[in-house]
């Protein structure tokens, strides 16, 4: 069984697909949330620390750390925020960076093995980014895109994972540093966005038995009550073989569907998790229902 090992000073978190499904919190991400992208233009770090402590506190137990302020000093920014949020939690960070000069800078501050947030199968990437995670000893997220896009078939998918884990491999990166993203995309853009993104998860995990993340609240993007569809699409990932969701643990739908999804897979001894869940989202009433 591959376990990818993540840890921040005092804390370790082990992905594994026999364990509780690990919740990577998406939030502090300035990309689409207006008011973390004011705070964050305004120099107010306020807002994110909230973010870190509210995700912790509702089951992530990483947090995806993104900068990209448009205008920004983005290796500046993001040192800024990994230590605000180291400051206020002790939970391991997934540091979303497609500038090598933030992530390298990120690299060197963080205390503990990260998770690089990502490297793809363009040459320019795996050149630049995996040296930088072998250096680091840290673990890193392998997007299946290449230099011709998105591949429109599973199988295209998995051939990008193959690239990025064998060169990965000629540098002395274990697999289990390793974590594959098959990409989630908008299924109201894509009929078949749902389904390849599924299939390429189920490929891969018999190919290679590697962890799998996803952006998994980009399949409802412009939908209404996207937080639905979240949930379902979520439980059925973790089935296909889905073991770091990047996505939001405050939304009651989702951080639901996850630990059902986790019972359904005995993942759960004696439903503990979900009843200690169930007792913190109605504190003060004891009643079953
Ligand atoms: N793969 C990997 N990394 C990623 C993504 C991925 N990082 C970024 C993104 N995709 C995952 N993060 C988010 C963050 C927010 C939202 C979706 C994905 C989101 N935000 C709401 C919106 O845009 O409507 C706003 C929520 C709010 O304001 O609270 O949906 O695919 N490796």
């Amino acid at each position: 069984m591959i376990e990818t090992t993540l840890t921040n000073k005092s804390k370790r978190v082990a992905i594994r697909r026999d364990a509780p499904t690990v919740i990577i919190g998406e939030r502090i991400n300035p990309t689409g949330r207006k008011e973390v992208l004011a705070a964050l233009e305004a120099g107010d770090f306020e807002s994110v620390r909230r973010d870190a402590l509210a995700q912790v506190a509702a089951g992530a137990t990483v947090l995806d750390i993104n900068a990209g302020v448009p205008g920004a000093d983005e290796a500046t920014l993001l040192e800024q925020i990994i230590k605000e949020v180291v400051a206020v939690t002790d939970v391991p960070l997934c540091i979303d960076t497609a500038n090598p000069k933030a992530l390298e800078a990120a690299l060197k501050l963080y205390e503990g093995k990260p998770l690089v947030n990502s490297v793809n199968g363009e040459g320019k990437s795996l050149e630049t980014v995996l040296p930088l995670v072998k250096e680091y000893g840290a673990a890193v997220i392998g997007l299946c895109i290449d230099s011709n896009g998105i591949p429109m078939s599973p199988e295209e998918r998995v051939a990008v994972a193959d690239k990025i884990i064998g060169r990965a491999a000629q540098l002395g990166i274990p697999i289990e540093d390793i974590v594959i993203d098959p990409l989630a995309m908008a299924m109201s853009a894509d009929h078949k966005a749902g389904w390849v993104t599924l299939e390429t998860v189920k490929l891969i995990v018999q190919e290679f038995g590697v962890n799998i993340t996803m952006g998994a609240s980009n399949v409802s993007f412009g939908l209404p009550d996207r937080k639905y569809v979240n949930a379902a699409y979520i439980a059925m990932a973790i089935q296909a073989g889905l073991t770091c969701p990047i996505t939001n643990p405050l939304v009651t739908e989702i951080n639901t569907a996850i630990l059902a999804a986790d019972m359904a897979l005995g993942r759960d001894e004696f439903s503990m998790r979900w009843i200690k869940a169930y007792r913190k989202r109605n504190k003060g009433a004891g009643e079953k229902r």
